[in-house]
């Protein structure tokens, strides 16, 4: 298949999961196209079957702002009408779909079909995608592709309740992914003796420091383990919440406990050196970095919320509490650290959940989806 995928390039689940997606699709031989407004992060090296588009920035002393979606569909008519597509996929419903969905009809236009699938991710429904600036046009774009796909179950249900989806459409849930060769426990004692040199615990969260995130519950339940358990904590990543959370860390006077280590490429190796991993966001469609924790063998502290409860079990990979439970959530973290023979099961089990989602299993479903998508909007374009 020649398959062209469109997403955000920055750092964010969803533009990994995007390029991991065409990476390992491309491995099995297929052509995938990127277009996309950078180079996505995780396309730093060459591979075969991988083309990039990138997508100008159309400036103009009128604009206030730069027309990325206006850039971004001329770019798609382009590239599927001169390298041949087969389908696109279009990761986060905003403005994705919209331009998929206006790209498709300038081609039909021109007598060219395109079917379209847009994977939703989470906060393109949760929280972006209800706001009624966007509700819209987003419910309008979602019901206009011939595909969709959810990363959970959860997802799935929070579309259908948020947004008038036409009857009969069928939203397919294909779970996020991981690369097992990549994510494993590797032996990293020395490193662990930098961060820990007196066999301290070591906790660990990563995010893109946004509210939704809640950073700040993160070192809350940290103070609460650290007096208990003698403990370090790491924290990955960067965003907006970043400066009020090192200011938390001044006042609650843990700053030598606590290191923020910024935007970090290889995240396997933190994790390889870590007890626990602690999420306990507002929101969560999946929780990515949570299953790349459980692959390393590292149990999973977090909220119950949206797509988590599938990722993390309750009581065998780690503990679930309400969002804002820190207490509870410190709690669960001690009784885990202080419990040896807990641990190693935990440990055991967090490995086993992560095997269930090894990219080799969800490559297949993918490719099953673009064809069925495929024949039957086909079907339905011979008819009109
Ligand atoms: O909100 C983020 O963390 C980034 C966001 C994205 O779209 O880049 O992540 C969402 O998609 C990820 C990949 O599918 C999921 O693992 C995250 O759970 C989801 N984030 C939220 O729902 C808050």
């Amino acid at each position: 298949m020649k398959i062209g995928v469109v997403c955000y390039p920055t750092y964010g689940g969803s533009g990994v999961v995007a390029t991991e997606l065409g990476k390992g699709l491309a491995r099995r031989g297929h052509d995938v196209h990127f277009i996309t407004s950078a180079m996505p992060v995780r396309l730093n090296s060459f591979q075969n079957n991988v083309y990039y588009h990138e997508v100008g920035n159309a400036d103009y002393p009128l604009f206030q702002h730069s027309p990325y979606d206006t850039a971004l569909t001329s770019k798609l008519v382009n590239v599927v009408k001169y390298e041949n597509l087969d389908i696109l996929h279009v990761h986060y419903a905003i403005p994705h779909a919209t331009v998929a969905y206006l790209a498709k009809k300038i081609l039909l236009s021109q007598g060219r079909y395109i079917p379209t699938i847009t994977t939703l991710h989470g906060t393109d429904i949760t929280l972006v995608g209800k706001e009624p600036a966007f509700k819209p046009v987003v419910e309008f774009a979602v019901n206009k592709s011939d595909g969709v796909t959810a990363v959970s179950e959860s997802l799935k249900n929070d579309t259908l309740n948020e947004f008038n989806i036409t009857e009969g459409k069928d939203i397919r849930v294909i779970y996020n992914f991981l690369d097992l060769a990549r994510f494993r426990k590797a032996n990293k004692d020395h490193f662990k003796k930098a961060i820990a040199p007196n066999g301290e615990k070591i906790l660990i969260h990563t995010s893109n420091f946004r509210k939704v995130k809640r950073v700040d519950d993160v070192i809350l339940a940290f103070k609460r383990i650290y007096e208990k358990v003698p403990s370090k904590l790491l924290l990955v990543g960067d965003g907006p919440q970043r400066a009020n959370a090192e200011r938390l860390c001044r006042e609650i006077g843990l700053c030598d406990e606590i290191r923020f280590l910024g935007k970090q490429e290889a995240v396997e190796e933190l994790l390889a050196i870590s007890d626990l991993f602690i999420m306990p966001s507002e929101s969560e469609s999946f929780g990515l970095a949570a299953l790349e924790a459980m692959a390393c063998e590292v149990p999973v502290i977090s909220s119950n919320i949206g797509g988590l409860p599938e990722v993390n079990i309750h009581g065998e990979t780690g503990f679930l509490s309400n969002v804002g439970e820190v207490d509870e959530m410190a709690a669960n973290a001690i009784r885990l650290l202080g419990n040896d023979t807990m641990m190693q099961t935990f440990k055991a089990n967090a490995l086993r959940q992560a095997e269930r989602f090894d990219i080799e299993n969800i490559l297949p479903e993918y490719e099953g989806y673009y064809n069925e998508v495929m024949e039957k909007s086909l079907y339905e374009f011979r008819k009109v």
